[in-house]
C-alpha cells in the first residue's frame, strides 16, 4: 500500500492508452520463471487495462545483440541470427505456454529497431550528449558490462555476478552526458511518487542520485575482424552501441512509427530489482536528451528465490521451461498464472517458489476456493431450477439476509481492484476476486441452500427463497470471475461460457459488474454446470510427476 498524497501508480482515470513493457530478456538463458513472472504480472496488467477499455499495448521480446551472443553462435557454428532465432523461439514458446497475451513479441535485431535506435545516438551526438571521450574502467565480461570504481572496489575487483576477475580497459569511447542530468531526473523523482515503485526502490534511487552522476559509455570499440553484429555508433562503424543503451531504446523504437506514436510515454515499465538503475536513470535521462515524455511508472519487483535458495547456473535449481511445463501439464497455465500472481515477489520482498506452496495455494484458493464455491452453486441450479437462472426475489424474500448487501459488495470489490490495478499491485487486485468468493461461502454457511432444498416438499413456498439465495450467489461469483479473468483467462472463460455469461466485447469491467447492469444474469437463461474448473490436488503425491 502507498501511504503518500498524489498519484499512487501508472494508471488514473481519464487515461486512453496503456503501454506496458516487460525487460527484453537476453537470449543466452533458457526461458525461467522469473522471466515468465515479470512477463505474467504485465500479462495480468495488460488484460486488466483492456478491461478497463484502455487501448492497450503490451510489449515483451528479447535483448540479442551482447557479446556473449556473438561467441555462443561461433560456439554452436550458426551465424548470430540463425543462434537468436533459436532462442528468440524459446522465449515465446514458454510464453506460449502460459497464454500470455503480448502485443509485440519485439526482438532488437528487428531491422526497424536498429535503424531509429541509430537515429535516436545520431541526434544525441548532433547535440553534444553524447560525445567521443577516454573511458578507464572495470570490465565485467561475463556481464557484458562496467562496474564503476567504487561497486569493483566493493566486490574486489571481481564480478558481483559470477565471481570472475574483472578487467581495466582503457578504451576510445562514446559517452552519454548523463551528468547534464542529475538536477532534472532528481526533480522528476521527486515530483512524481508513482514514477518509481515500490516506494521502497524510490527512495533507494534518490539515495545513489545523491552521489552524483557520472557520463556513461554508450560505445565499445571494435577490434580488427570482429564481428559487426549489433548497432554500430552513427557515423563512426569502428564503435559498436553499447548493448544496454540500444536495448533500452527498444521501448521506444517499437511504437516510433506513425501508427504507434500516440501509445508513447508508456504507463509502465515492469522488471526486477537487478535492472532498475537503467530504467529509473539512465533511460529517463535518455528520454529527456530526445526530447521525449517521460513513462508514467517504472516498477522493480523482487525476486523469485527457490525451496528458499538463490536460483542459479551453478546450483542448477532454476524453475527452467522444463520445469515450467510441468505445472502447466498437470495443473494449467491458469493455476501456475495464479501461483505467480498472488505468491510473487510483487513489492520488495523476494518471493519462494516452493512446491508445497503452491499445492497449497492451488487446493484453497482454486479447487476449495473460486472451483468449488462455482461447483456447488452451479450444480444446486441444476437440480432445483432445470439448470435456469432463478428468480432473484421480490421484497422480503431473503428477509433476515440484509447484512450480505451484494451489489453493495461486488461494487466495492470492484472498484477496490481497479485501484490496486491502478498502482501496479496485481495480486491484491486478483485477490479482491477470490475475497468475493469467500463471501459467497460465507454466504452459503449463513443461508444453508442445501438444507432448504431438502424441506421442499414439505414446505414449498420456500423455492422463492432458495431461488434468490442461489441467484445472489451466482451473480457474486459471476463479478467475482471477472476480477479473475486476467489472472485465470482460461478457467474462468470456461466458467463464462458454461454460465451463459461471457462478458461482451468493448464493454468495461464496472459496466460489465454493475449488478443491477444489462450484463448481469438474466433469470430464466440457461446456466449448465459444467466440468470441474480445478481437481483437487493430493499434498502427497510425488513431485516431479514420473514420466509414462
Ligand atoms: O537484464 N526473479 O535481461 P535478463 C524474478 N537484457 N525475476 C527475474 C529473476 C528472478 N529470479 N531472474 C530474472 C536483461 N528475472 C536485459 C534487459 S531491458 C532494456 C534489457 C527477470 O534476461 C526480471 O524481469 O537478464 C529481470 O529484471 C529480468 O528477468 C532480467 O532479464
Amino acid at each position: 500500500m502507498i501511504g503518500v498524497p498524489g498519484e499512487r501508480g501508472p494508471y488514473h482515470a481519464g487515461m486512453s492508452t496503456f503501454y506496458v513493457t516487460t525487460p527484453i530478456y537476453y537470449v543466452n538463458d533458457r526461458p525461467h520463471i522469473g522471466h515468465c513472472y515479470t512477463t505474467c504480472v504485465a500479462d495480468v496488467a495488460a488484460r486488466f487495462a483492456r478491461l478497463m477499455g484502455l487501448e492497450t499495448y503490451f510489449l515483451t521480446g528479447t535483448d540479442e545483440h551482447a557479446d556473449k551472443v556473438i561467441a555462443k553462435a561461433v560456439e554452436n557454428r550458426l551465424t548470430e541470427q540463425q543462434w537468436v532465432d533459436q532462442c528468440a523461439g524459446e522465449f515465446v514458446r514458454a510464453f506460449a505456454l502460459l497464454g500470455f497475451s503480448q502485443d509485440v513479441f519485439y526482438r532488437t535485431s528487428d531491422p526497424q529497431h536498429k535503424a531509429l535506435a541509430q537515429r535516436y545516438i545520431k541526434k544525441l551526438l548532433d547535440q553534444g550528449d553524447v560525445y567521443l571521450g577516454d573511458y578507464v574502467g572495470w570490465y565485467d565480461p561475463s556481464q557484458d558490462e562496467y562496474l564503476t570504481e567504487t561497486l569493483a572496489k566493493e566486490h574486489h575487483y571481481v564480478s558481483p555476478v559470477t565471481g570472475k576477475s574483472l578487467e581495466k580497459r582503457t578504451e576510445k569511447n562514446y559517452f552519454f552526458r548523463l551528468s547534464k542530468y542529475q538536477d532534472a531526473l532528481a526533480a522528476h523523482i521527486a515530483g512524481h511518487e508513482e514514477f518509481i515503485l515500490p516506494l521502497a526502490r524510490r527512495n533507494e534511487v534518490l539515495g545513489r542520485l545523491k552521489d552524483g552522476l557520472q557520463d556513461v559509455p554508450v560505445s565499445r570499440a571494435l577490434k580488427a575482424g570482429e564481428s559487426t553484429w549489433g548497432v554500430l555508433m552513427p557515423g563512426d562503424p569502428s564503435h559498436r552501441v553499447y548493448v544496454w543503451i540500444e536495448a533500452l531504446c527498444n521501448y521506444l523504437t517499437a511504437v516510433d512509427t506513425a501508427g504507434k506514436r500516440h501509445l508513447w510515454p508508456a504507463a509502465v515499465h515492469l522488471m526486477a530489482k537487478d535492472i532498475l538503475w537503467f530504467h529509473a536513470v539512465i533511460w529517463p535521462a535518455m528520454l529527456m536528451a530526445l526530447g521525449q515524455g517521460q513513462p508514467k511508472t517504472v516498477y522493480a519487483h523482487a525476486y523469485w528465490v527457490r525451496e528458499g535458495r538463490k536460483m542459479s547456473k551453478s546450483l542448477g535449481n532454476f524453475v527452467d521451461i522444463d520445469v515450467i511445463q510441468q505445472y502447466v501439464g498437470a495443473f494449467g497455465a491458469d493455476a501456475l498464472r495464479y501461483y505467480l500472481i498472488t505468491q510473487g515477489p510483487q513489492g520488495v520482498s523476494d518471493a519462494d517458489f516452493s512446491h508445497g506452496r503452491f499445492i497449497e495455494t492451488y487446493n484453497a484458493e482454486l479447487a476449495n476456493g473460486i472451483g468449488n464455491a462455482t461447483s456447488r452453486v452451479g450444480n444446486m441450479i441444476d437440480k432445483y431450477f432445470g439448470g435456469r437462472v432463478p428468480e432473484h426475489g421480490g421484497v422480503g424474500v431473503l428477509a433476515g439476509l440484509e447484512q450480505f448487501d451484494w451489489p453493495v459488495l461486488t461494487a466495492t470489490a470492484v472498484r477496490s481492484a481497479i485501484a490496486k490495478f491502478g498502482e501496479m499491485d496485481l495480486a491484491g487486485a486478483t485477490n479482491e476476486g477470490i475475497a468475493l468468493v469467500r463471501k459467497v461461502d460465507a454466504y452459503i454457511n449463513a443461508t444453508e441452500p442445501f438444507k432448504i432444498a431438502k424441506k421442499l416438499e414439505a414446505e414449498p413456498g420456500l423455492k422463492d427463497r432458495l431461488g434468490a439465495i442461489l441467484y445472489h450467489c451466482a451473480e457474486a461469483l459471476r463479478v467475482a470471475t471477472l476480477l479473475l479473468t486476467p489472472a485465470m483467462p482460461v478457467k474462468m472463460g470456461q466458467l463464462q461460457r458454461t454460465w451463459n455469461c461471457v462478458p461482451a466485447g468493448g464493454v468495461t469491467l464496472s459496466q460489465l459488474a454493475d449488478w443491477h447492469g444489462p450484463h448481469a444474469l438474466v433469470p430464466g437463461q440457461g446456466l449448465t454446470k459444467g466440468e470441474v474448473l480445478f481437481m483437487r490436488a493430493d499434498p502427497g503425491a510425488a513431485w516431479p510427476p514420473v514420466a509414462g
